[in-house]
């Protein structure tokens, strides 16, 4: 039986018994999608060390034990409501934001919301392979850490759908569980997360890239005029940070495990494949196609969906509150075409540019985790350097999709595009290696796999050497 006690939240859910009845009946399908979708090979016997949110506020908002995973609390948390907050941006700016969802914004905000809530199921899916191959007790611990909050923040997109969408909202919540990662008659809504994700090297630059499209999303739809939705995405964003820390430090750790070969042998990148290790121009392969793919779930440069979403309130800026003009009617923004073999520049109005303005923000804090894995491969004295490639770069969305440019942004034609592409991007011989490294997983507590280093710590103060999962029995 489905109670306050089974579902951890701080809406009052003990007192709404339509909408304790709602989750009622979306509980098992989402229990049946979490068995059939979720971790692979690990829902039974494995106990697994999980931090589960408990609350909002300052550190107590969660507690660490082991649990398994289709016994993970998911809970529904809303950050608290700032008093007296008003409309931050847009038509209705300095208006009291609503608890309600006005009629006239009913379809756009439930395909935001839709559209954010189908990314975290997906996501899953994605991943649902990767225990097998995982190089170590903690990255194991991390993977599933991630998968349960990614389900966590499902549960949050349907408490909304259901409690403020009626039957639609309902449907809808049972839409995001038959639609399938990769999956050509049902596939999930956006790009990225219809790509596959078949080792960890994939992983760790989608938990940085992809989950730090997530933050920036996030932000976008915490100033939202639609107070819940502004709630609940502020505390999501809490949990996100651990995310996308578990892909730049995993990203790292393999950096550095290249660089302490390279130190060794004074060599080349064939000298750490040579000793099962993953080369700086492989993940820098790896690094171009997930920010590539990332940069598209901003969406296209100029949309009038983003300007109606801005006008009504619906979707801000990430961080609103250090622009100046939160109206952005007047003034334009640049955006670069390439059309008949030259660049033009087109001012394009503010409001139609926003998805472009979000990834601006985006782009520069990828330049910061890039900058930061730089200093693991200068600490080793090395002048191998990292790289984001040009926004212009394998784009499928926007005013570049069609075209081909190089890592620089500079246009390469069709013919060399087809020859060069695996210079830039993992061809199926790297992927074929990386894929291959997981063939020796590595599930004793304090090992790890030979093409990665061990983390500097472990999980809630304890060591590496933990046992971050363990068997029944
Ligand atoms: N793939 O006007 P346009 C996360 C569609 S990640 C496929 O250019 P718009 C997470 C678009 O739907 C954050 N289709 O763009 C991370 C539209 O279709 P219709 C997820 C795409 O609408 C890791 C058409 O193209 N949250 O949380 O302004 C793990 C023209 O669209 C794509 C959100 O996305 C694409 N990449 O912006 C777990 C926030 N891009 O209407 C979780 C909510 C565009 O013509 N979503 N299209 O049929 C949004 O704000 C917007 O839907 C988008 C698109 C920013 C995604």
């Amino acid at each position: 039986m489905l109670s306050d006690e089974k579902i951890p939240n701080n809406v009052n859910l003990s007192e709404d018994r339509r909408l304790q009845r709602a989750l009622l009946q979306w509980q098992p399908k989402y229990l049946d999608w979490w068995k059939e979708m979720g971790p692979e090979g690990f829902q039974d016997v494995h106990q697994v060390y999980l931090r589960t949110a408990i609350g909002v506020h300052g550190q107590d908002w969660a507690h660490f034990d082991y649990v398994k995973l289709p016994e993970y609390r998911w809970g529904i948390f809303l950050a608290d409501p700032v008093p007296d907050r008003t409309i931050g941006f847009g038509d209705f700016m300095g208006q009291p934001v609503w608890q309600e969802v006005p009629g006239e914004f009913r379809t756009p905000l439930r395909r935001l919301i839709v559209t954010q809530g189908d990314t975290e199921p997906a996501s899953v899916e994605q991943q649902r392979m990767l225990g097998h191959s995982c190089p170590s007790q903690y990255d194991l611990r991390n993977l599933f850490q991630v998968n349960v909050e990614e389900g966590r923040h499902l549960w949050a997109m349907v408490y909304l759908l259901h409690s403020y969408f009626g039957r639609d909202g309902r449907e809808e919540a049972e839409d995001l569980l038959m639609r399938r990662s990769g999956n050509e008659d049902k596939p999930r809504i956006l790009g990225a997360f219809n790509y596959p994700v078949t080792n960890w090297l994939d992983f760790y630059m989608f938990t940085t890239f992809t989950d730090r499209d997530g933050k920036y999303q996030l932000l976008a739809l915490a100033e939202s005029a639609f107070d819940p939705l502004s709630r609940t995405t502020r505390f999501m964003l809490t949990e996100e940070a651990h995310h996308m820390f578990v892909g730049e430090t995993g990203v790292g750790r393999v950096l550095e495990r290249s660089a302490q070969i390279l130190t060794k042998t004074k060599g080349v990148a064939e000298d750490v494949r040579r000793e099962g290790a993953i080369d700086i121009p492989t993940i820098q392969k790896y690094l171009n196609l997930w920010f590539s793919l990332s940069l598209d779930l901003f969406g296209g440069e100029i949309s009038s969906n983003a300007a109606t979403n801005f006008a009504a309130g619906l979707k801000g800026r990430a961080y609103e509150r250090k622009y100046e003009d939160h109206m952005a009617t007047e003034g334009s923004y640049p955006i670069d075409l390439y059309e008949n073999d030259a660049f033009r520049r087109e001012e394009v109005p503010q409001r139609n540019a926003m998805n472009e303005m979000l990834r601006d923000g985006y782009i520069e804090d990828c330049e910061k985790v890039a900058a930061r894995w730089n200093k693991i491969l200068e600490s080793y004295g090395l002048s191998d350097r990292i790289k984001l490639p040009h926004r212009r770069f394998h784009r499928n969305i926007g005013v570049y999709a069609g075209q081909h440019f190089d890592p620089e942004g500079n246009p390469v034609s069709d013919e060399d595009w087809e020859r060069r592409k695996y210079e830039w991007l993992p061809s199926p011989e790297d992927t074929a290696y990386v894929q291959n490294l997981g063939s020796k997983a590595v599930f004793e507590p304090g090992q790890i796999a030979n093409w990665i280093a061990a983390p500097s710590k472990g999980i809630d103060g304890h060591p590496f050497e933990f046992e971050y999962v363990r068997t029944d029995g």
